[in-house]
């Protein structure tokens, strides 16, 4: 299997993490990646490769021009005035303050922008985070093109992940949307739907608002289930698309100490989505916390399940393009990823 993987991830090396307003260690570290690489590696079959630049395009093709300006501008501007390693909004603009009037302004100081385009407390911006973020991009984007010259799959190693960044705003450890912009970039050159298969621990709000109203990308996502897990705010049953993209949405949220049977008869029930809407790639955000001992999260899967999973997804005979989301028991991942993308290719 082709895997596509890049050093500059290391780039994005956050120092902490702030939750229920106290700073502890970052959960998403450099170490992640490396794991999975190591475990690639070591185990047959897995050819590695760098990613290709796509430059901007693609990433324009998905997100608000001035997200973008801002990621690519914070580091240096906070830089110019302030000594602090890593840059976290202490406002962030509640939908609230503005209700019944017109567009805000975007501030100019970047602990004010910050606050206008990060939606939480857990994304630090740092040195490299915006060439990191780029860089994942172009992971998606590479192992993307390797399904579209004939691959039946591929699997990018992305980090940092994309999946919580909605069109217009970024959090939850993600900068970039990849899988949304690797789905748009599938489709720009097929001209084909696709279809987004979230096996994140967390609902993936920021794909599932980025195609909320299209048809040509059916959403659909197993996660915690809102009223206890991240990000809070998504991720219920009743969320199913709207306009052209009604019907095109399927939340299945599960509960606390989900076990491997009642995941995948919940796989099952999205599989069954999958095939009435016909894609013709199926793009998995790949997420490894929900292992059973996953430091932030509280499913139960083993080890064993996930090569299940990856057979049960491939069954669908449709290319998969599978791109890295979460994960935090770094000693557990490698051998986790190495299982599901072996049961993917029924080895
Ligand atoms: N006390 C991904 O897995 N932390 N992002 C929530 C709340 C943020 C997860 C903890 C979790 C973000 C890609
Ligand atoms: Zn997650």
């Amino acid at each position: 299997m082709r895997c596509v993987e890049s050093p500059k991830h290391r780039l994005h090396d956050p120092v902490h993490e702030v939750q229920f307003g106290v700073p502890i260690p970052a959960f998403e570290v450099p170490a992640r990646a490396d794991a999975i690489r190591s475990a690639l590696e070591a185990n047959g079959g897995f050819e590695l490769e760098e990613p290709a630049e796509h430059g901007l395009g693609p990433i324009e093709a998905v997100h608000d021009p001035g997200l973008i300006r801002f990621l690519a501008e914070a580091w240096d501007e906070w830089r110019a005035t302030n000594e602090a390693p890593e840059l976290f909004p202490d406002s962030v603009l509640h939908p609230a303050l503005i209700e019944g009037m017109g567009p805000p302004h975007e501030p100019r100081s970047p602990l004010a922008r910050a606050g206008y385009w990060c939606f939480e407390t857990m994304t630090p911006i740092v040195a490299g985070s915006y060439e990191a973020g780029r860089a994942a991009v172009d992971v998606a984007l590479s192992a993307a093109d390797l399904v579209l010259g004939g691959e039946p799959i591929a699997y990018g190693l992305c980090r940092p992940p994309g999946h919580h960044s909605p069109r217009a705003a970024f959090g939850g450890y993600c900068f970039f949307n990849n899988a949304a912009i690797a789905s748009q970039h599938l489709i720009d050159r097929s001209g084909e739907p696709v279809a987004v298969l979230d096996l994140d621990y967390h609902h993936g709000n920021g794909t599932q608002q980025i195609f909320y109203r299209r048809s040509d990308v059916t959403y659909v996502s197993l996660h915690g289930h809102p009223d206890r897990a991240f990000p809070y705010f998504t991720g219920y049953e009743d969320e199913r698309g709207a306009g052209a993209g009604e019907g095109s949405n399927l939340n299945l949220p599960l509960a606390t100490g989900c076990d491997d049977a009642t995941y995948l008869a919940a796989l099952d029930r999205a599989l069954e989505a999958i095939e009435r809407a016909d894609p013709s790639t199926i793009v998995v955000s790949l997420g490894m916390d929900t292992y059973r001992d996953d430091p932030i999260c509280d499913f139960a899967l083993t080890t064993p399940v996930y090569g299940e999973i990856g057979r049960r997804v491939a069954a669908s005979g449709r290319p998969l393009l599978v791109l890295q989301e979460g994960g935090y028991h770094v000693p557990s991942l490698g051998e986790n990823v190495v299982t599901w993308l072996r049961g993917a290719e029924g080895r």
